[in-house]
């Protein structure tokens, strides 16, 4: 049997983990295409961010294959996103759970990315393994449907990104 070949796209605003995620997921080397921050709000935070995309590529198991695409977090990249939305069988929305303070600008950008399109997502409240909010918190302030997925994940490790991954392609092949 032919393996079956995904495309999802890894968004959220900056700083949320991103490109951590792809990188931790992929089985090949990654495509990242970090520059240095040049605001400077934003390099008080990290010194680098991702200007183009990420590309990672994950064999989920035996009979699905995923084509991972970060996209960048800063706004005067946004139109980036769109570009790598194009044909696209879902989306991983990230959202940093130690961020409280940026959390309506993350509820923004899922608006922008989720307009005029029915393509499946899943919400991820990604670094659990820190002391951020918790699910339950994330779902209050964001006002989300009970339909809307919102999982927990700590970015820098496989099996948590992997677990993320293979919930989004059980909803996308639920959906097909
Ligand atoms: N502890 C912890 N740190 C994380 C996790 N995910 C990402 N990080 C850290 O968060 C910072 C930002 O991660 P990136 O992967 O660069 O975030 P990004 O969303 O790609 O950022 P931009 O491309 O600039 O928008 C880095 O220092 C990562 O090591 C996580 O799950 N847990
Ligand atoms: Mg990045």
């Amino acid at each position: 049997m032919t393996a079956k070949l995904y495309k999802l796209v890894i968004t959220g605003i900056f700083n949320a983990g991103k490109t951590t995620f792809v990188n931790t997921l992929s089985d090949i080397e990654v495509v990242n295409t970090d520059k240095t921050v040049s605001h400077l709000d934003e390099a008080s935070i990290k010194p680098t961010t991702t200007i183009a995309l990420d590309y990672g590529n994950v064999k989920i198991d035996d009979n699905v294959n995923v084509h991972l695409f970060g996209t960048p977090g800063q706004v005067r990249f946004d139109f980036m996103r769109d570009i790598l939305a194009k044909g696209m069988d879902g989306f991983v929305f990230l959202i940093d759970s130690t961020d409280s303070k940026n959390l309506s600008k993350a509820t923004e950008t899922l608006a922008l990315f989720k307009k005029n399109t029915n393509i499946p997502y899943i919400l991820v409240a990604n670094k659990a393994d820190l002391n951020g909010l918790s699910i339950a918190e994330i779902r209050k302030q964001l006002n989300l449907t009970e339909d809307q997925p919102l999982v927990s994940c700590n970015a820098l490790d496989k099996d948590s990104a992997s677990a993320v991954v293979k919930q989004l392609v059980a909803i996308i092949e639920e959906n097909s």
